[in-house]
């Protein structure tokens, strides 16, 4: 962690570098770049206030230098390629290289200064969401400050007042702009570093993108029919795991910055809602829960203990968005009997081929070709087979052995013998069902299986007559 004396030699070199009374007389800080879409380790911080440094899933956080007391960082904002998953890629705008751009950490009293310089091809702006600001410094193009014109840089400061999780995101075009994937995360450490500590701090945002299959940009006037949903500008099986030890308190804070609500699911834990972008939440007022809903411009921190060991499935619970974009136009066919429609169908095109009459779970295994730049609705191999999902979809892994402050992958999880779900080998008769006429309960006429346990019967009437 951070020394009394990194801080002081630190102060003392800028100091000796020339006394900056403004900002604008000031060289432009240098503006780190990303070219990686995978998970970069937290950021220690070199100077400054200690903090405990978060973790962005499939991003990093933005290094900056100390000018006589301020935080000083660079964003530069600029279309960017961005790998959506291994095999697909696509042309967004974003910061510094990525889409979302990189975390900005400070701790709670840091006086900061962002110079915010614009390369893309139309103006843009700032807002710091969820910040106690002066007004002209929100970010608002039009109503609290100037448009930033292509090419030009503009500084934004102020001082980070209170701690909590935040997020940042263009004020001027946004339609356009989030649909580009222009947004980033933003964290106020406290300025006691064990005020609700954690083991893992994790980050990201939720992200919509309209990418037609073989195409590469988003399209910016879609409303509500998005084809591919992510974290992180990341889907399923592109998005990194969340690596845990057994025993850890970890925290993971999402922020929304699509056009609807994502009911965010953790399987095998509870958590409590700690934190919003408006504060921490008031310990008595907490619950338990294994699904928060993340509405459109939330944030939401959740807190749990990391008891179980497993992979355990993290997900949105919105179906169609653990789905990537070629699921989205395909017609229901389930219990269509469509063998003589392909018959002549057949004559006429060779290879035409039905799909989905026994559900789609065929099409997680299916090797279809698909046009160049897209991923199949639903993928990723896990070690049982297909996990037919895809998108808003992670695996937090707990493990024993896990270091702290390691956040590698370890590998599918090693179940205990006995562990797993198994097939049954024995007798597997026609289960006994009750012959219902007209809603009225008649005696099973089906005698039980002999060691399978009886089936509970319409009604749950099971032994009350
Ligand atoms: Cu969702």
């Amino acid at each position: 962690m951070v020394t009394r004396r990194d801080f002081f030699t630190g102060a003392a070199a800028l100091v000796g570098a020339g006394l900056v009374s403004r900002a604008g007389a000031a060289t432009l800080p240098e503006a780190p770049m990303m070219d990686k879409a995978s998970t970069q380790a937290p950021l220690m911080p070199p100077n400054g206030r200690p903090y405990n440094p978060v973790v962005t899933l499939n991003g990093w956080t933005l290094p900056w230098r100390m000018n006589n007391g301020v935080k000083e960082f660079h964003l530069v904002a600029e279309p960017v390629v961005r790998e959506i998953a291994p095999g697909m890629k696509a042309n967004l705008w974003g910061y510094n290289g990525q889409s979302p751009g990189p975390t900005i950490e400070v701790v709670e009293g840091d006086r900061v200064r962002i110079f915010v310089t614009n390369k893309l091809p139309e103006h843009t702006s700032v807002h710091w969401h969820g910040q106690r600001l002066p007004n002209g410094m929100d970010g608002v193009t039009g109503l609290t400050q100037p448009h930033i014109p292509s090419g030009k840089t503009f500084v934004y400061e102020f001082v980070a007042k209170r701690p909590g999780t935040f997020m940042y995101h263009p004020h001027g075009d946004e339609m356009v702009q989030l649909a580009m994937g222009m947004m980033g995360f933003w964290v106020t450490h406290p300025k006691n570093p064990d005020f609700m500590k954690v083991d893992r701090d994790f980050v990201f945002l939720l992200n919509n993108f309209d990418i037609e299959p073989g195409s590469y940009t988003p399209k910016v006037a879609t409303m509500l029919d998005f084809n591919l949903f992510g974290f992180n500008s990341r889907v399923f099986p592109g998005i990194d795991p969340m690596v845990v030890r057994q025993g850890d308190r970890v925290r993971i804070r999402m922020g929304n910055l699509t056009m609807t609500n994502h009911p965010i699911h953790l399987h095998g834990h509870e958590f409590q809602v700690t934190g919003t972008d408006g504060g921490w939440t008031n310990p008595a007022s907490r619950w338990p829960e294994v699904t928060v809903d993340v509405a459109v411009g939330q944030m939401r921190a959740i807190e749990f203990e990391a008891t179980d060991l497993g992979d355990w499935a993290f997900h949105c619970h919105k179906s169609h968005h653990t789905m990537n974009a070629m699921g989205h136009d395909v017609p229901t066919m389930i219990g269509v009997d469509h063998r003589g429609v392909a018959e002549k169908i057949n004559k006429l095109v060779p290879d035409y081929m039905v799909m989905g009459e026994r559900g789609m779970g065929d099409m997680g295994q299916m090797e279809m070709p698909i046009p160049d730049n897209t991923l199949p609705m639903m993928s990723g191999q896990g070690p049982f087979g297909g996990v037919e999902m895809g998108g808003m979809f992670t695996v937090v892994k707990v493990r024993r052995d896990q270091k702290p402050g390691d956040y590698k992958d370890p590998g599918w999880y090693k179940h205990p013998a006995g562990t797993v779900a198994y097939e049954w080998k024995g007798e597997t008769p026609a289960p006994a069902r009750n012959k219902s006429a007209g809603g009225k309960l008649m005696e099973p006429a089906d005698k039980p299986a002999k060691a399978l346990p009886k089936a509970p019967r319409a009604g749950g009437q099971e032994g009350h007559h």
